[in-house]
């Protein structure tokens, strides 16, 4: 055999020879240092977002693609010794060695996660390959753009060969200007979906819901004029609502460009010029109806340059607080709300359809709700889009949820471009009412700075909205005078055990707490962020958690300690440090539909939760606001309890075929008789 010695000589002719028909990742390979180490090629990130989509000029790529798992990332291009699968090397004479083959793969529904539609790959974390092929006709003067709606969680797309660009992330919308890509006729189009995530992405891979992998929106070819439209945003002024606030861009930098703006039914129609930087930032003298969920009128607004004309149905209306109170409108108002996750009823998988989110939201109405947490990230745009036309007021959310790399940039990065793409996407929207920036994250000067920053950056794009966070509260002392509460309660039950009594008896004794004190539990919501934000949200277990963790603490039966929670609860304070208006964000009980005993887990318990919750609630008049949790059972692969959860968070008023739990009609009840101010 011959020997080659290892110069950087046959090194290069080796590479040179491996590599030398491999023309198009020719250039980030070149400079490796071995065979096997290969840099990863440059993959550039998607442009700014493009606006007002649904009056765009587009082909949809919706339907059926063939898909290829790749558990061990074999098919990119920097992992693999032939090109990788964007590549797409096909058989011609029978005698080409190929390991792949993208037209004989298996199909999938687009949009729609590969893991809700193969049973292999629902617990699966990795890589897999999409592809689909489509006809370009070439025009003059015209740009082509893709456009993803959103895809789980880092995407790296490849047209006919070459490299597109990466978008990580996840759930909200991206777009590649493709023009340069395409060939006249047919395309291929190869993408890679991996839904595996880690300690820097947002989320990280520990979430209380399913990680759905792949394209969960639609795809498009988009065409626009190569100076297009980029995007516009209307809101009402907050404080004028005879004046809305109208901001443009162009894509490109050009002044003097002239738009024309109309309101057909207000017979609103005026022309304005882009200044240098190819933008418009004006005020529009419109008297509009007001949008309301009693009223959700909505308005078409056309908007026309020299090229193009996009249009959009818009409500107009103002949402701010004052105090301690929420105001629609310039009327009080209440959110008679319930927390929601993006899946459909009776259909594996995540809902991205307006099909999908008319079953949800005519859920929520039968509730008597006139608000919806979209927790915990943000949906596809059909969820905003039907909202408006329904009048239900929303809650959008970015997935900062628990505890995160609050010290990494790239982290940051990732959670800055998920709210500014969602806030770009939904601004015109009437329903969305409230972003949110988090959930439950633990306190640290690293987190306000992560968190102050994608405030801001809502700030730069929308002031016209309540901004809030989901936060947590409970310092030790706040937990200690609950155990004191409910050794108070026990103490003069009746009910409780000799050995029980003794037990809280010496609770007492040992605070040096007089057994006859009057005392009601109270809790102040004093996160740091509550300064920041305009709602003060909170999330609270009373009556599901909690007790759990002080049984084993002060060794009395859950039993018990539930039992006099269910009798406290009635009466536990809510405040905040802040002169702000409080939402409760979250509370709840894991019920199994069906399951008719007292006990845990039954519609029984979740239903008498439901009753004491509300009833403390309703006594506290700081809160302006509630979204329990949750509409409906959802997949968790936190929740393995065989038989009854079987990988479902069971929290929901439904079970995850829209089956109703008791629960549902006390909150229903609730919403109809003591909560609601109408508006
Ligand atoms: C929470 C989380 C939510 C969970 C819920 C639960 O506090 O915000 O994502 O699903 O509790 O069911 O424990």
């Amino acid at each position: 055999m011959i020997k080659l010695k290892k110069t950087n000589a046959t090194k290069a002719l080796l590479t040179l020879a491996l590599f030398a028909s491999f023309t198009i990742f020719s250039e980030e390979t070149s400079d490796a240092n071995s065979f096997f180490d290969r840099k990863p090629p440059n993959y550039p990130s998607p442009e700014n977002l493009i606006g007002w989509i649904d009056s765009r000029q587009i082909i949809s790529l919706n339907g059926e693609w063939t898909y290829i798992i790749d558990p061990m990332n074999n098919g990119l291009p920097e992992s693999s010794f032939f090109g990788g699968f964007p590549k797409n090397k096909i058989q011609k004479t029978g005698m080409e060695l190929i390991e792949y083959n993208f037209e004989a793969a298996e199909k999938i529904k687009i949009p729609g996660a590969w893991n809700a539609q193969d049973e292999r790959l629902l617990f699966y974390r990795g890589p897999v390959w999409l592809y689909k092929k489509f006809i370009h006709t070439p025009k003059t003067d015209t740009l082509t753009h893709l456009y993803i709606e959103g895809s789980n969680f880092t995407t790296k797309i490849f047209l006919n060969g070459s490299i597109v660009g990466e978008f990580k992330g996840g759930y909200v919308p991206f777009n590649f200007d493709i023009s340069s890509y395409l060939t006249d006729g047919e395309n291929t189009l190869i993408i890679q979906t991996d839904n595996s995530l880690d300690q820097s992405s947002v989320p990280t891979q520990k979430t209380d819901w399913w990680p759905w992998g792949g394209i969960v929106g639609d795809v498009y070819i988009l065409e626009t004029p190569s100076d297009f439209i980029r995007n516009a945003y209307i809101q009402l002024d907050k404080d004028n609502h005879s004046q809305a606030s109208f901001k443009l861009q162009m894509s490109k930098k050009l002044s003097d460009r002239k738009v024309t703006i109309k309101i057909p039914e207000l017979k609103f129609q005026k022309e304005y010029q882009t200044n240098a930087e190819g933008e418009i930032e004006e005020y529009l003298n419109i008297s509009p109806e007001l949008w309301s969920p009693a009223n959700p009128k909505l308005y078409k607004v056309e908007i026309i340059s020299d090229t193009e004309k996009i249009s959009d149905d818009i409500g107009f209306r103002s949402i701010k607080t004052e105090g301690k109170k929420i105001f629609l409108n310039d009327a009080e108002i209440k959110f008679s709300g319930i927390s929601m996750h993006s899946e459909p009823i009776g259909i594996p998988g995540p809902a991205f359809s307006e099909e999908h989110f008319k079953k949800l939201l005519t859920a929520a109405k039968d509730l008597n709700s006139n608000f919806i947490r979209a927790a915990h990230y943000p949906y596809t745009r059909q969820l905003a889009k039907l909202a408006d036309k329904m009048g239900l007021m929303l809650w959008e959310e970015v997935p900062v949820y628990w505890n995160i790399d609050w010290k990494n940039p790239e982290t940051l990065q990732i959670a800055k471009n998920q709210i500014t793409r969602l806030v770009q996407r939904d601004q015109n929207r009437a329903s969305v009412v409230v972003w949110s920036v988090a959930n439950e994250t633990p306190f640290s000067s690293d987190r306000m700075d992560f968190l102050k920053s994608l405030l801001a950056e809502i700030h730069t794009n929308d002031n016209s909205r309540l901004t809030t966070a989901a936060l947590l509260s409970g310092s030790e002392e706040q937990f200690q005078s609950l155990i004191i509460t409910l050794a108070l309660q026990g103490a003069r039950s009746m009910w409780v055990t000799d050995q029980e009594r003794i037990i809280f008896e010496s609770i007492l004794n040992q605070a040096k707490i007089p057994f006859d004190t009057k005392m009601n539990f109270s809790i102040s919501i004093d996160d740091p962020l509550g300064e920041n934000i305009d709602l003060i949200s909170y999330n609270e277990y009373f009556g599901w958690y909690y007790v759990t963790f002080f049984s084993e603490q002060i060794k009395i039966s859950e039993a018990t300690l539930r039992k006099l929670m269910f009798e406290i609860m009635p009466n536990i304070k809510l405040s905040s440090a802040y002169e702000k208006p409080i939402h409760i964000s979250e509370f709840g009980a894991g019920a199994q539909y069906g399951n008719t005993t007292e006990k845990i887990w039954s519609e029984n318990y979740q239903a008498k939760l439901y009753k004491y919750q509300l009833e403390m609630l309703a006594n506290n008049p700081q809160i302006r606001g509630i979204s329990p949790w949750i509409l409906k059972d959802f997949r968790a692969m936190l929740r393995p309890l065989s038989g009854i959860q079987d990988f479902y968070n069971r929290k929901g008023l439904m079970d995850e075929n829209g089956n109703k739990k008791e629960a549902f009609y006390v909150l229903a009840d609730f919403y109809q008789k003591n909560w609601n101010i109408e508006n």
